[in-house]
């Protein structure tokens, strides 16, 4: 797939990841998300969540993480 992050990449998405997550439980919250991007309004992480949370568990993974980021 065209759209497969390079190993690096990954990597790197990882580290985001780990950084967003603040109580490194491997999912990010809405609240988390908000504390490490405190200047994001409301709406935009509202509009994220929609898009990025696909199994609607109100959560994102890591793999929805990377899908959110990666998407087409
Ligand atoms: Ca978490
Ligand atoms: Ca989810």
């Amino acid at each position: 797939m065209s759209t497969e992050p390079t190993g690096e990449r990954l990597a790197e998405l990882r580290q985001a990841f780990a950084a967003i997550d603040a109580d490194g439980d491997g999912f990010v919250t809405e609240a988390e998300f908000r504390g490490h991007f405190p200047d994001l309004p409301a709406e935009a992480i509202g509009s994220l969540n929609r898009v990025g949370d696909s199994d609607g568990d109100g959560r994102f993974s890591f793999e929805e993480f990377v899908r959110l980021v990666y998407r087409g």
